[in-house]
């Protein structure tokens, strides 16, 4: 009978550092999803779903799409509600739509209706938008009822001339149009569809991670570094970049991840709470998230904080991970044998908190746009449950101090677009602080101030 061959050195060793590897717990959470708590975050998401007044939003879809069961009529029903709005706003192709956006004159924070509560969405396209074309596009990507090839085509197409716009921007101007945030969505989505992206659009993002270009509200910008890391791996896996290219993203995607768990917080956190799960996608993303305690560790910590995750935004944002995807999975979806289980869970109403407090109030506009650094300093009484946005309306109340403020409505809430009859434009943005100097984590209508506590609401620049 004839022997089975010895084994080779070569298979022998594989062998061995198999079962040393098996031996090696895996990090926690990496690979499975965390039923209960992630069910219930699903079923709440699905429960905010109704809401007419909230435009659809793309990131919600995809966490829909991306998590492990579903409700597939909603789901169909909320990707024809984002249909509505997309095609309406892209059915003109790019050469119908004419070159007057070769040269694009408006800016959606300048141009806002200024309006308490104005929309988000302008009916005439004018500014790249990018992100949200290429989160559009992510969602089309990861539907089992794509459009037709034509307007998907058409919708690229788009997505590519945003892209030119922002680069462009970024050679004149030193950054894109929108920020490299949304580029690097525009990048992600193109890849995820394999559309080609020219090496220069690549390079400038690659330039902006070398020399740290990423910023947010003044602070780190993990969430900016952790898409770029994202559609710096989507180029490598599919392909579609060159050899000398493709080591140049792997050393970049290294560089990101590397940094992000050196400077992990002692709670377990990449950044904040916030750009945390968009972290965690890069982990999930180049399959380091087994091997990577860091990793294990933010998931812990964003279990322990679920509650953080209010608004239909912040949940889109945290559920994929929840579900171990990150968006590159997109690219390889199946629509076979989902679960149609999901139910939705419609938000308690919050409750009452008795009594009062008093919050102080403080308008700063750094010099050289005022030449009087502090605008505005009062107390303003509100119910103790008040938001920071239940604050500022409260003090447009107080007779003998005309403040006034607008806002306009976006995917993730209410943003403060003019104080005092101010309004942020272009590069400058209301930022919202507690005294003495620490940048909130939250938008106006999710912040409720402590009694006592002094709010500045500061102009700055990003
Ligand atoms: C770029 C960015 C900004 C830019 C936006 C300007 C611009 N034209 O791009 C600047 C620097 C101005 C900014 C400001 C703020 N931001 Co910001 N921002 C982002 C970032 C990195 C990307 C947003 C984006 O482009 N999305 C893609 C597009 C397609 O989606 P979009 O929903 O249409 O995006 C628009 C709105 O989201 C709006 N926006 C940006 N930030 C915020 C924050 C809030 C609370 C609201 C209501 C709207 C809003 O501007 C976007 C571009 O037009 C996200 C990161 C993330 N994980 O989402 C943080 C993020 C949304 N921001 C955040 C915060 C906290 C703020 C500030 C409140 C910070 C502060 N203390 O002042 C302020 C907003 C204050 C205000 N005036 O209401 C948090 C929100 C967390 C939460 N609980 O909801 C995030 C998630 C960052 C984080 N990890 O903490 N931001």
């Amino acid at each position: 009978m004839p022997q089975s061959p010895p084994p080779r050195s070569g298979c022998f060793l594989l062998l061995v550092l198999l079962q040393v590897l098996s031996s090696v717990p895996p990090a926690r959470f990496c690979g499975e999803v965390v039923e209960g708590p992630v069910r219930v975050l699903s079923s709440r998401l699905l429960g905010l779903l109704g809401d007419p007044a909230q435009d659809p939003d793309p990131s919600v879809y995809l966490a829909l799409r991306l998590a492990a069961d579903h409700d597939l009529s909603r789901e169909k029903q909320y990707l024809g509600q984002l249909q509505n709005l997309f095609h309406r706003r892209y059915s003109q192709s790019l050469q119908a739509a004419g070159q007057a956006h070769a040269a694009p004159h408006g800016h959606p924070e300048k141009d806002a209706a200024g309006t308490q509560h104005s929309t988000y969405v302008s009916t005439e396209v004018e500014w790249p938008e990018t992100g949200r074309l290429a989160l559009y596009l992510l969602g089309l990507r990861a539907t089992c009822h794509p459009p037709d090839h034509g307007s998907q085509r058409s919708l690229v197409t788009w997505l590519k001339f945003y892209l030119e716009e922002d680069w462009t921007g970024s050679r004149h101007h030193g950054h894109p149009l929108t920020s490299y945030y949304q580029y690097s969505l525009g990048v992600l989505a193109l890849c995820v569809h394999r559309k080609r992206v020219r090496e220069e659009v690549i390079r400038r993002l690659l330039a902006a991670e070398h020399h740290g270009r990423f910023s947010h509200a003044g602070g780190r910008a993990t969430d900016t570094a952790a898409v770029a890391a994202l559609a710096f791996a989507c180029l490598e896996r599919q392909r579609v970049v060159g050899t000398r290219l493709a080591g140049e993203l792997r050393a970049a995607t290294l560089r990101i991840r590397k940094r992000m768990v050196e400077e992990q917080d002692p709670n377990g956190f990449f950044g904040n709470i916030y750009s945390t799960p968009w972290a965690m996608q890069v982990f999930i993303a180049t399959n380091t998230c087994r091997e990577e305690p860091a990793y294990g560790q933010a998931m812990t910590a964003v279990l322990e904080n679920l509650e953080a995750f209010t608004t239909p935004a912040t949940m889109a944002q945290v559920l994929p991970v929840l579900h171990s995807h990150s968006y590159l999975d997109i690219a390889s979806m199946h629509c076979q044998e989902e679960l149609d289980t999901l139910k939705p869970f419609s938000p308690e109403p919050r409750i009452e908190v008795p009594g009062n407090k008093t919050v102080g109030l403080v308008v700063e506009c750094p010099l050289p746009r005022c030449p009087q650094h502090q605008l505005y300093s009062q107390s303003v009484s509100v119910p103790a449950g008040a938001s920071l946005l239940d604050v500022l309306r409260a003090a447009t109340e107080l007779v003998s101090h005309n403040f006034i403020f607008d806002t306009q409505d976006t995917p993730q809430g209410p943003y403060l677009t003019q104080v005092l009859g101010l309004k942020a434009q272009k590069r400058s943005y209301w930022q919202l602080l507690t005294a003495p100097g620490t940048s909130l984590q939250m938008g106006v209508a999710d912040y409720r101030p402590g009694d006592g506590e002094t709010l500045i609401l500061r102009l700055s620049e990003w």
